[in-house]
């Protein structure tokens, strides 16, 4: 059966989602959410996901929302594709990442984008994007370290759902003036990434 993304193209959360569906060779087709006329709120929608926000899955009878969880699930759904640890230790390990993202990266560079570009300038606190930056680099400051200690080539060993939580939020990074230069291992890493077929099939 074909599974459903509702979701917004150029949404990092939606991306992730992509990405994972086109590593997993998944048969799956998109179905645009208009962020901008702020379809996410529909009626309709909000049977789906009733946070009203985008990726929403649907495969069959299970419906799932927050993209994270998605990553999980479809890395559930197939093992031998996208890495999510199968040790304790490596399960941690790549939790550790996502639940990282989900707390702290993914909502700092968000915060970088409505008051850098979203919001009307009338709105934007510029001690908001101050704040948001050192968020960022504090936490790629963790990654830096683990890729550099590890010597990994991605970031839970095997390709998989680490690194698909984090690249995309760093999809963005240099339109929002988020340098990766003091973060020399990580550049590589997303080199690494954004290299792999699914992503020059979702970013173009
Ligand atoms: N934690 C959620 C975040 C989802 C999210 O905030 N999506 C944004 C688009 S990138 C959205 O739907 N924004 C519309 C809104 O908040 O009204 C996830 O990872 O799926």
């Amino acid at each position: 059966m074909t599974i459903v993304l509702h979701g917004f193209p150029m949404s990092p959360n939606t991306r992730r989602a992509l990405l994972a569906l086109e590593e997993t060779g998944s048969d799956y087709r998109l179905e645009p959410v208009d962020l901008m006329s702020g379809q996410q709120k529909s009626d309709a929608y909000r049977k789906l996901n009733p946070t009203a926000r985008v990726p929403t899955l649907v495969d069959g009878d299970i419906v799932l929302w927050e993209s994270n969880a998605i990553l999980v699930y479809l890395a559930e759904k197939h093992p031998d594709r996208l890495f999510a640890g199968k040790l304790p230790a490596e399960r941690g390990d790549v939790a550790r990442w996502m639940f990282m993202n989900a707390a702290h990266l993914s909502p700092a560079m968000a915060r970088i984008f409505a008051h850098t570009i979203r919001l009307p300038e009338d709105q934007r606190l510029p001690r908001i994007v101050e704040e948001s930056r050192a968020e960022v680099d504090r936490s790629l400051g963790g990654v830096e370290l683990h890729l550099k200690e590890t010597q990994r080539e991605y970031l839970g060993g095997p390709f998989g759902i680490a690194d698909l939580s984090i690249a995309p939020a760093l999809g963005f990074a240099s339109m929002l003036g988020v340098s990766l230069e003091a973060f020399p291992a990580v550049a590589s890493w997303l080199g690494r990434v954004q290299a792999r077929p699914s992503w020059k099939k979702i970013y173009g």
